[in-house]
C-alpha cells in the first residue's frame, strides 16, 4: 500500500473532469487501497480520485467512528434526492477550513463496487453529506464553490498568501 499525496486549493488540477472507469481491473483495487490509505492517515471520511490527480470516476467514504465501515464507489450517480440539511463542511483539498452548505437530506446512489458490481445505496446523514460531497469533486467542483462571492474572495486571498510562503521557505 502507498499514500498518495492530496492536490490543494487552488491547484487548478482540482477542476479536472473525471471519466468514467472502463474496467474495475487490478490496478484500480490497488488504487482503491492506496486511497482508503490515504483517507485514513490523513485523517479523513472520504476522499475522490481527482484529489490524487487522477481523474477517473473513484470515490472512496469512510464515515464509521471505528473507520472500519469503507465504501468504494466508482462510476457513481445520484439516482434520487430527497429534503434539504445544511452541514458544516470541510475538505483534505482546502486544509483547515470549514463552511456550511446545503445539500439533499436523503439520496440513493448507484455505482461499482471493487469486483465491478452494480450496487444501489440509500444515504442520509453524515454519509449521504460525505457522498455529496466526493461526487462534486469528480466534476472538478468544490464545496467552497457555493460560497458567497465575498467568502470566495477571501479564501482565494488565504491560500495565495499560504502558497507564497511555502515557495518562499
Ligand atoms: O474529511 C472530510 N470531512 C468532511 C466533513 C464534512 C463534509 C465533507 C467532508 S469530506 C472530507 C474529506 C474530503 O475532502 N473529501 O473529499
Ligand atoms: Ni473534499
Amino acid at each position: 500500500m502507498a499514500k498518495l499525496d492530496i492536490l490543494r486549493f487552488p491547484d487548478p488540477r482540482l477542476r479536472t473532469k473525471a471519466v468514467p472507469i472502463k474496467e474495475v481491473s487490478d490496478a484500480i483495487r490497488v488504487l482503491i487501497d492506496d486511497m482508503l490509505e490515504t483517507m485514513y492517515d490523513a485523517p479523513g471520511i472520504g476522499l475522490a480520485a481527482t484529489q490524487v490527480n487522477v481523474h477517473q470516476q473513484l470515490v472512496v467514504v469512510d464515515v464509521s467512528e471505528d473507520k472500519n465501515q469503507p465504501y468504494c464507489f466508482i462510476n457513481p450517480k445520484i439516482t434520487q434526492r430527497d429534503g434539504e440539511e445544511i452541514c458544516e463542511e470541510g475538505c483534505l483539498s482546502v486544509p483547515e477550513y470549514y463552511a456550511e452548505v446545503q445539500r439533499s437530506e436523503t439520496i440513493t446512489v448507484k455505482a461499482l463496487d471493487r469486483d465491478g458490481k452494480e450496487f444501489e445505496l440509500e444515504a442520509d446523514g453524515m454519509l449521504a453529506v460525505c457522498i455529496q460531497h466526493e461526487l462534486d469533486h469528480l466534476k472538478g467542483k468544490l464545496f467552497v464553490d457555493y460560497l458567497s462571492p465575498l467568502k470566495q474572495k477571501r479564501l482565494q486571498k488565504k491560500f495565495a498568501k499560504l502558497a507564497k510562503q511555502a515557495a518562499s521557505s
